[in-house]
């Protein structure tokens, strides 16, 4: 079973998509494992943006991720990093296919709405980082077996 870090950030937050991002999660089969509606420090920021630092984008994303309140996530389920990162869409709103969130609620790669881990490598690394072990809720649901072949 992979976990992945999901946030809805401030442009999703604010235009009132919290509830579509974890209905489309929650539809696909997804399992939620935590949840928190937080403001991001410029710490936090700069550690999980940390491979783009350099890059002429940056500074735009740490102020855009840092503005005001994001829904951080962790989701579970079998090849969840790919499942969750083709319900969000293409990074580029443009190029995402049509169905996805970003096709379907955005246009704007620096206003993307989501965050999603891009490997189960990642996957692990920011979960950890967003969230204390305390704060995972292990759990099993009815449906589980009629939605998970294992
Ligand atoms: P993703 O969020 O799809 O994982 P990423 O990790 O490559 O994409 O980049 C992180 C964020 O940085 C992305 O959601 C929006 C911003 N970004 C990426 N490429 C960009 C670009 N070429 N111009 C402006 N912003 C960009
Ligand atoms: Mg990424």
């Amino acid at each position: 079973m992979e976990r992945t870090l999901v946030l809805v950030k401030p442009d999703g937050v604010q235009r009132g998509l919290i509830g579509e991002v974890i209905s489309r999660l929650e539809r696909r089969g997804l399992r939620m494992v935590a949840a928190k509606f937080m403001a991001v420090s410029q710490e936090l920021a700069e550690t999980h943006y940390a491979i783009h630092k350099g890059k002429p984008f940056y500074d735009g994303l740490i102020s855009y991720i840092t503005s005001a309140p994001v829904m951080a996530m962790v989701w579970e389920g079998p090849q969840a990093v790919a499942a969750v990162r083709q319900t969000m869409g293409a990074t580029k709103p443009v190029e995402a296919a049509p169905g996805t969130l970003r096709h379907d609620f955005a246009l704007e790669v620096g206003r993307n709405l989501t965050h999603a881990s891009d490997s189960v490598e990642n996957g692990a690394k920011e979960v950890e980082l967003w969230f204390k072990k305390s704060e995972l809720v292990e759990w099993k649901r009815e449906v589980d077996r009629w939605v998970f072949e294992k």
